[in-house]
């Protein structure tokens, strides 16, 4: 069956997200559209939804990026998909929080345009009770600044996909300690290229793997040092 004719409703869950990762990898929006509401329709959590079949699918296309085999403009209409598919995602994954339990800005970092990793931080932050203050992308260490300034939030989240960006991260926290804010806020770090020697070097607070990673080492880390402002 040629694929315009191919009945996504029809096909088993299993089939159905292996289509999706093949729909994902073609950059076809309205499919990952149709597919992710058809999972939903089933009963497939948010969550479950984002990671059985869009972050596989996008994995997919990062290897195949980085072996040549896709180009930038292929890449986009993925990251087009993945977009829309996590537009339907976003409201139910926040409607799960309970009561807000902290606030975080989060933005990718200067030089850098990769937002899809920082903007499924952002969801899983906001559906475990967080209010999220997203800066999206090359945000140079005054931005930051001014955001924690207006917003006082408890953490801030850096993002960053690129070996050439990460290093800006140093940059944004030496200037939070040269306004004399580094105290007041929770450093966390992600992007694919980052590890927790990285983070470590930089005086970041914490480096996290993924976005689950990073919500609890947020709840971990606001608990600690409420726990110590007692
Ligand atoms: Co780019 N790109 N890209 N790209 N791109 C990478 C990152 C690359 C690894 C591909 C490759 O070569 N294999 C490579 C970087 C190499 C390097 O530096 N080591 C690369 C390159 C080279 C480039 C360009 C330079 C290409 C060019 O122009 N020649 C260019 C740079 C543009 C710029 O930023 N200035 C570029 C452009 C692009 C597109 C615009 C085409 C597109 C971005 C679209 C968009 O984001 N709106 C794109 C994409 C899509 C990718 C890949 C394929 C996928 C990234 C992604 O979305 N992953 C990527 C290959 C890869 O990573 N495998 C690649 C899915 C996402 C869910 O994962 O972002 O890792 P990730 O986020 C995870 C964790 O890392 C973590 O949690 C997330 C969710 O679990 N995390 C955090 C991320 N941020 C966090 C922040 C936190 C906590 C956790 O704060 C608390």
């Amino acid at each position: 069956m040629a694929d315009e004719e191919l009945n996504l409703e029809s096909l088993e869950t299993p089939e159905l997200v292996a289509q999706m990762m093949e729909d994902l990898y073609d950059g076809m929006a309205a499919e990952i559209v149709q597919g992710t509401n058809i999972l939903l329709g089933r009963g497939m959590s948010p969550y479950d939804v984002l990671t059985t079949a869009l972050v596989p699918g996008m994995d997919v296309v990062g290897a195949d990026f980085r072996d040549g085999i896709l180009f930038v403009p292929e890449v986009l209409m993925a990251a087009k998909a993945m977009k829309a598919g996590m537009a339907i995602l976003r409201p139910l994954l926040a409607e799960t929080g309970a009561e807000q339990i902290g606030s975080m800005v989060i933005g990718t970092v200067k030089g850098d345009i990769h937002d899809i990793g920082k903007n499924l931080v952002a969801m899983m932050m906001e559906g475990a009770g967080f209010n999220v203050i997203n800066l999206g992308i090359n945000n140079d260490a005054e931005s930051y600044i001014n955001a924690i300034k207006e917003h006082k939030p408890e953490l801030l989240g850096m993002s960053a996909l690129l070996t050439t960006t990460m290093p800006y991260m140093k940059v944004v926290i030496q200037a939070l300690k040269d306004q004399g804010l580094r105290d007041d806020i929770i450093v966390l770090v992600g992007g694919a290229p980052l590890n927790e020697a990285f983070a470590e070097d930089i005086e970041a607070d914490a480096y996290c793997r993924d976005a689950a990673v990073a919500v609890e080492t947020a709840k971990k880390l606001i608990q600690i040092r409420r726990s110590r402002a007692k």
